[in-house]
């Protein structure tokens, strides 16, 4: 089964500064930012976990994941580092796909990827229709530096809460801080608020 949606704006490509959020500048490119080296994961070992206890997981191997329903998303990604790209375009797989049957009294989770980075989200925010996890952007495979095979897409939030070479979710009582936001990061990050850097930081 295959359903498409579309979000955001189609056609008509915004480029008026109060469509974005205070603070940030329009980029034309897509610049990478990594903070390590870019692992390589091999679709034919790539799989996503999603963790709910020490002995409760559901799993996707890269065919398990590829026979989900895909979806179109078109839609604006905020960078913290103040640049913003309007009309982004992807394929993936949303994760209320993802979470249907995922039954857990925890409201958090950590998103971990291969290659050891973590970013905590709260589960509201990846509920709804709001958050991917994709493997396409602009018509062509992800590329690895991009956050190939699969990254996370929650372009609601800084984009820094979208994981790159997602390995999968570890589900969490509290809002326990991942790597950028033990650095001073905001454990939210919504850029319509400027959620930038915490306020003991
Ligand atoms: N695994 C991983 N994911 C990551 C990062 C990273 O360093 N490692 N950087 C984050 C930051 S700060 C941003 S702005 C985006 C950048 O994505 P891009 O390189 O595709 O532009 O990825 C986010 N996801
Ligand atoms: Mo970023």
């Amino acid at each position: 089964m295959t359903s498409d949606t579309t979000r955001g704006f189609v056609g008509k490509r915004r480029e008026r500064s109060q469509d974005l959020p205070p603070g940030q500048h329009l980029t034309d490119g897509f610049p990478v930012l990594s903070t390590g080296p870019t692992p390589q994961v091999n679709k034919n070992d790539w799989e996503l976990v999603i963790r709910t206890g020490p002995d409760t997981s559901t799993r996707w191997t890269w065919q398990d994941f590829m026979a989900l329903p895909i979806s179109t998303v078109v839609t604006d990604i905020h960078c913290v580092t103040s640049w913003s790209k309007l009309g982004t375009r992807w394929r993936g797989v949303s994760l209320d796909v993802l979470l249907k049957d995922v039954r857990t009294s925890d409201q958090y989770v950590m998103a971990h990827s291969y290659g050891g980075y973590r970013t905590n989200l709260a589960l509201e925010d990846l509920r709804g229709d709001k958050a991917w996890i994709v493997f396409e952007h602009d018509g062509a495979e992800l590329t690895p530096e991009h956050g190939g095979p699969a990254r996370l897409l929650v372009p609601h939030l800084y984009f820094w809460k979208s994981a790159k070479w997602i390995h999968g979710f570890v589900t969490q009582e509290h809002n326990t801080p991942g790597l950028w936001e033990r650095n001073g990061y905001h454990l939210h990050g919504d850029p319509w608020r400027e959620e930038r850097y915490a306020r003991w930081s």
